[in-house]
């Protein structure tokens, strides 16, 4: 990586501390990616972007902004993307996952907290995430009661926006995310002083949809025996969905998966098991469970999580002659998505069932940070379900920290022995 030190004093990044958390990265990613076999000649694009991770796309932010343009933050996949694209924002996803930033978390939360949200909270107030740092407004959402009560005290250091999301899927929920939609886009207009329009809003569809087809592709090429794509390649470029560039995101990531055309097409099995993860997301670079899997005799297929399916399943019909029409299509798409902040969410549990099938998975682990109530609750159903389908199912609760790294492996290995 360059030299970026003048532009993140400019972001009023903490230089020091910021430092540590660089000379932690490479490490972590060589070890972890690079040492990886028979990778695709296209993971070399994310290999990049990930040695570039704090310099060159927070320059492009930069350069944005310098020309008027703004930044919006988020922490969930409910937040639509579109609306941002429509106003000529640019959305930064910001959740966070590495353990460095809990420290600081921990300065203003509970320590009984979900790890990332206490992560994007010391990654703000330790000032040590330019993303963060580059965000001229945030939109959080009333997911989960920890997100909802941390967005009040976020508030003391950057604008917040909350959209209130529904926690029931019945009519009267669908038009009142259509009416929580209306009021983000009158927010990001004040933001912007750009007017999202019928055009301005279809053609943030389209590029939001590009994206959702590109990883679907990706996801479809996992459904082969074996994968031609590691777990962990995959969990990467979801991640970087998140923050990169969207054109071009889905320019290198269709590459990609034009390469992997090919190499399906001399593709041999390799003996691995084939593992699901269901739960909660896995934030950039949170590469923990996976790198754990991947070193034993197994692979990761698919990812029911909302840095893997949830992110992109569904496309918003880019149909309708007027706003509201486009505003009804976002919330009839983002009401599909199945969190386990809902009551009731028995949509995730057939999603569970079908992936299973349609990934041909030999067993499930459901991922469940700690701390996060409402996936840990969930796990009961997502169990049943599994075993009444004969689907070997295994529990994980971990934060960030390596300390039960070899407990977990420990686990793996005899749940994988078990199927
Ligand atoms: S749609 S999963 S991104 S809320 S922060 S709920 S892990 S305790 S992230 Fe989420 Fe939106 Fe749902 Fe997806 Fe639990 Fe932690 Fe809360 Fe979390």
């Amino acid at each position: 990586m360059g030299d970026y030190t003048k532009l993140w004093t400019e972001l009023g990044v903490n230089l020091e501390k910021h430092d540590k958390l660089c000379a932690v990265l490479p490490e972590l990613y060589g070890a972890t990616y690079l040492t990886q076999e028979n990778r695709p000649e296209g993971m070399n694009y994310f290999n990049f972007v990930v040695s570039e991770i704090h310099g060159l796309r927070i320059q492009e932010l930069d350069e944005h902004k310098k020309s008027g343009g703004k930044v919006i933050g988020t922490f969930c996949v409910f937040v639509p993307d579109e609306v941002i694209l429509a106003a000529k924002a640019v959305g930064i996803g910001l959740c966070a996952g590495s353990q460095f930033w809990v420290e600081d978390g921990e300065k203003v939360l509970p320590r009984n907290m979900c790890p990332l949200i206490k992560a994007f909270m010391g990654a703000k107030i330790g000032g040590t995430c330019p993303y963060f740092q580059s965000c001229d407004m945030v939109i959080g959402e009333t997911t989960c009661d920890g997100k909802k009560k941390a967005w009040e005290i976020l508030e003391e250091h950057v604008p917040v926006h909350v959209m209130d999301l529904p926690q029931m899927k019945r009519t009267k929920d669908y038009s009142s995310w259509a009416e929580e939609i209306k009021d983000v886009i009158g927010k990001i207009e004040e933001l912007t002083g750009n007017k999202v329009t019928v055009e301005s809003l279809r053609e943030g569809i389209k590029i939001a949809n590009a994206k959702r087809k590109a990883l679907k592709r990706l996801y479809d090429l996992r459904k082969h025996k074996s994968s031609p794509i590691s777990g962990l390649d995959a969990l990467l470029i979801s991640q970087i969905a998140f923050y990169d560039d969207p054109h071009r995101f889905v320019e290198k990531l269709n590459e990609l998966c034009d390469e992997l055309d090919e190499r399906v097409k001399n593709l041999k099995e390799n003996g691995k098991k084939r593992l699901m993860i269901t739960g909660t997301p896995m934030a950039v670079p949170n590469w923990k469970l996976h790198s754990i899997i991947e070193s034993l005799n197994a692979e990761v297929v698919v990812e029911e999580t909302c840095t893997g399916t949830r992110y992109f399943e569904n496309e918003v019909s880019e149909e309708g002659e007027t706003l509201e029409d486009l505003i009804k299509n976002l919330a009839d798409r983002y009401l599909k998505i199945n969190c386990a902040c809902f009551t009731p969410n028995t949509g995730r549990i057939d999603d569970i069932i079908r992936y299973s099938k349609e990934y041909n998975v030999d067993g499930v682990i459901d991922f469940n940070l700690s701390f996060c109530h409402t996936y840990a609750v969930e796990h009961g159903s997502v169990e049943k379900a599994l075993k009444e389908k004969n689907i070997p199912v295994m529990h994980i609760e971990t934060d960030y920290s390596t300390e039960d790294s070899g407990q977990i492996k420990t686990r793996v290995e005899a749940f994988l022995e078990m199927i």
